[in-house]
């Protein structure tokens, strides 16, 4: 056995010692293990099994109804020194935090089974892929984590190779929010779930290990880890260029990484490398490329629909697991948005009652391979990664916030991605609506001190020669009558004909305090004619907002104290300033 292998299996003995399973599972990813743990949690009822003819293989699961979504009050970073965690993260002091899982852990395994499952966050073969061991307790962590990463005996390999590993521990526990924790310790390359079988706390290789650890040995390695979904972009001459776009959960990245073109555009394509998460790195041409650790995709359900995403319907019909969906009389998974019938059962299993609310729940979601998605392609698989032309922030701003606009420079980019705001939605708990700040979408998942993070984003201009672009976006401003200006969805595809122009050096902008704003004639509006009015709305600089805004902005920055770079903060006066 190799050394990297003995380590591996001596955590595990050590795992098994504290938690007491009655067996241990080492996990291969095959089929037939994937039947078997399928069949196991049908006859334990952790699974439903849905429509065979319309949906093969596809699986309804329905959680506890506490456990629906991330925690983020409950997710913790345990770095040594509290400051390195930052005002951005929760934070307890290492020695204290395995203390406490300690003792949640002890015995938890009693009458279950151990699985160790390996995997891999990315490529096989790529440089840029990282490993890690998730040990669970819970079998719909197995199958979930065989579609979202490339999980059981390749990774295994690698793990040989690579001579490191992530640790993930994590165990359903009693599913008792009050005995709830997500622990995460960068320093050791670890993290320890418990209490929660909802994906953003439990699919350990997701949120946990490609965002927060990720995003901390990123900072030490030179790379960024980060919240975006990456997508091809080919124009009807074939040539393709990718963009990475952050934005806060449930805010479209699934839906913008599968658009559709709209009919004025014919010989437009788009490809879908990932729809959640992007690791960035330095090329040798001075460019980033970035990779999808992920496999899978893991998405919102409610409102994904043949008009608003007809790519990720059609990935959906075999071999999804579904979450808290609804079911039609025929056995079919159902969702608010997915079409107008009415479904028999609600996402609880009662009988569906509008009075009981959505049928849904509002932070349902699929977990599918991104293999399936018809806009899917094997660049996901290049080991070099697709080399980044654009960087697009976005959040859900119902005022304010034009359309789109371009950073002036690297520097004015990162102000911009640091300040991002968004309202909150239903994929975590607390309330929906609020607007709060989000910096590059990362709030709930950067592992370390956002003024480091800040800085860190800052040096890239340093290191590279041939740094992508910054915009940022908002498809979500309102009208006075409460109803969205943009259309969206297709139609979005306009914003990035523009951006990509605009990185070529062929389109036009009008220069304003906040960055380069398109007038209404350097966008390709073909056919959005009725848009008329609202692009007044969509495409201007309202000043005096954008004054408070600076101002808040200047305050957010501030809350993070003195480990703030210097170069942010003068930029924030630069643009306060030039606003007047
Ligand atoms: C997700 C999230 O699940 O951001 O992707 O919550
Ligand atoms: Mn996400």
């Amino acid at each position: 056995m190799s050394s990297q292998l003995a380590i591996l299996n001596q955590w595990v003995q050590e795992v098994a010692a504290l938690t007491e399973p009655d067996q241990i599972r080492w996990c291969d990813g095959s089929e037939s293990e994937r039947r078997e743990l399928e069949a196991l949690m049908v006859e334990n009822g952790d699974l439903l099994p849905l429509n065979p003819d319309t949906h093969p293989d596809c699986f309804l699961h329905r959680s506890d109804p506490s456990d629906v979504a991330r925690v983020e009050h409950l997710t913790y970073v345990c770095t040594r020194h509290a400051d390195d965690a930052g005002p951005n993260n929760n934070w307890m002091a290492p020695d204290e935090a395995h203390q406490k899982m300690d003792a949640l852990f002890k015995g938890c395994m009693r009458g279950r089974t151990l699985y160790v499952v390996p995997y891999c966050m990315g490529p096989i073969d790529s440089p840029y892929s990282r490993c890690g061991v998730e040990i669970t307790d819970s079998p719909y962590v197995v199958v979930n984590m065989r579609i979202m990463t490339r999980m059981g005996a390749p990774a295994l390999a690698r793990i040989e190779r690579d001579g490191r590993f992530v640790r993930g521990l994590h165990s359903i526990g009693e599913l008792d929010p009050a005995r709830r924790f997500i622990m995460h310790f960068p320093q050791e390359l670890m993290i320890q779930s418990y209490g929660s079988g909802y994906g953003g706390n439990a699919l350990l290789g997701k949120k946990c290990h490609a965002l927060r650890i990720a995003s901390w040995q990123a900072r030490q390695e030179g790379w960024l880890a980060e919240h975006m979904l990456i997508v091809g972009i080919e124009n009807p001459a074939g040539e393709t260029h990718y963009v990475a776009a952050a934005f806060p959960s449930a805010c479209g990245k699934t839906n913008l990484a599968m658009l559709i073109p709209p009919e004025t555009h014919q010989g437009w394509k788009v490809w879908t490398v990932g729809d959640d998460i992007c690791w960035l790195h330095p090329g040798p041409d001075g460019r980033l490329y970035a990779i999808n650790p992920e496999s899978g995709f893991f998405g919102v359900a409610p409102g994904t629909g043949r008009k608003t995403n007809p790519n990720a319907v059609a990935t959906l019909n075999h071999d999804a697991i579904f979450t808290n969906v609804a079911v039609t009389e025929d056995n079919r998974p159902w969702w608010e948005g997915l079409s107008d019938e009415t479904p028999a059962t609600d996402w609880q299993g009662r009988d569906y009652d509008p009075a009981n609310g959505p049928a849904a729940h509002p932070n349902s979601r699929f977990t599918v391979s991104m293999r399936q998605c018809p806009s899917f392609t094997d660049q996901a698989d290049n080991p070099a990664g697709v080399p980044i032309s654009a960087i697009i922030f976005g959040g859900r701003r119902e005022s304010l916030v034009p359309l789109v606009f371009e950073a002036r420079d690297w520097r004015h980019g990162v102000l911009v991605g640091a300040s991002m705001a968004s309202e909150t939605t239903a994929a975590a708990t607390g309330a929906v609506g609020v607007v709060r700040r989000d910096s590059m979408a990362m709030k709930p998942f950067c592992g370390y001190n956002f003024a480091d993070y800040f800085g860190h984003w800052l040096s890239f201009d340093e290191r590279l020669q041939n740094l992508p672009r910054i915009f940022h976006v908002n498809w979500f401003r309102k009208g006075d009558d409460g109803k969205f200006l943009w259309p969206g969805f297709g139609d979005n595809l306009r914003v990035l004909q523009w951006i990509l122009d605009r990185c070529a050096g062929k389109a036009e902008a009008e220069e304003t305090p906040i960055g380069f704003l398109p007038r209404r004639e350097d966008l390709d509006l073909r056919g959005l004619e009725k848009l008329n009015g609202a692009l007044d709305t969509l495409l201007t600089l309202d000043r005096e907002g954008w004054r408070r805004e600076l101002d808040e902005i200047g305050g957010y920055l501030n809350s993070f104290g003195d480990r703030v770079p210097e170069a942010l903060r003068s930029e924030q006066q630069r643009v306060r300033a030039s606003l007047g």
